[in-house]
């Protein structure tokens, strides 16, 4: 049996429900074959970036899997259309996204599959939900993740709140 590698795989969703579907989306991860998810970042709220459309709602996860790259990369494609993924261009609003950010310290250049992920470390909606769950993580070939923080901090990701996910309770009767 093959050893399992840990794994950290980008959630992103900018139409319909996002914050849904990124929740339900990591309860879909949690029950991949061979794989176990084992750490969850927060939810964050990030403007778009070189894309259009409402504002994204992105995570990331971190799994250990017995799958290799590109068994996970179709079981991630399945989530996504499972979802309602359609692409009519790209970087196209999307219903949910999911990247594979790393894959151990693999680096795969394949037309169908690249990992690192390029332009990962370019995203701060990728680096902050990823630095969250591994503060010294390292991108094969790139660098530290958090060496490209300040490179990106014009962009706009805040995280989310519960606040942010539950529509605003009644008001209180008794206050006026
Ligand atoms: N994904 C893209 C393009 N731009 N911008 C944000 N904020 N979040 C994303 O997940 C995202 C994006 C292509 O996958
Ligand atoms: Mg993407
Ligand atoms: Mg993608």
């Amino acid at each position: 049996m093959t050893e399992p590698v840990v794994a950290y795989i980008g959630l992103g969703a900018n139409l319909g429900k996002p914050v849904q579907a990124v929740q339900d989306a990591i309860a879909q991860l949690a029950r991949l074959p061979e794989t176990t998810l084992s750490a969850a970042s927060s939810l964050y709220a990030s403007a778009p970036v070189d894309a259009g459309g409402d504002d994204y709602v992105n995570a990331v996860v971190q799994i250990e899997t017995r799958l290799d790259a590109h068994a996970l990369l179709r079981q991630l494609q399945d989530i996504e259309q499972l979802f309602g993924r359609e692409r009519p261009f790209r970087n196209a609003p999307r219903t949910l996204d999911l990247d594979l950010l790393l894959y151990g310290s693999h680096t795969i250049s394949h037309s169908a599959l690249a990992v690192p992920h390029p332009r990962m470390q370019d995203r701060a909606f990728v680096l902050l939900p990823l630095l969250e769950l591994a503060p010294d993580i390292a991108i094969p070939g790139i660098g530290h993740a958090h060496a490209f923080l300040d490179s990106v901090s014009d962009q706009s990701v805040r995280k989310l709140t519960d606040g942010d996910r539950q529509p605003a309770p009644d008001p209180d009767p008794d206050c006026g």
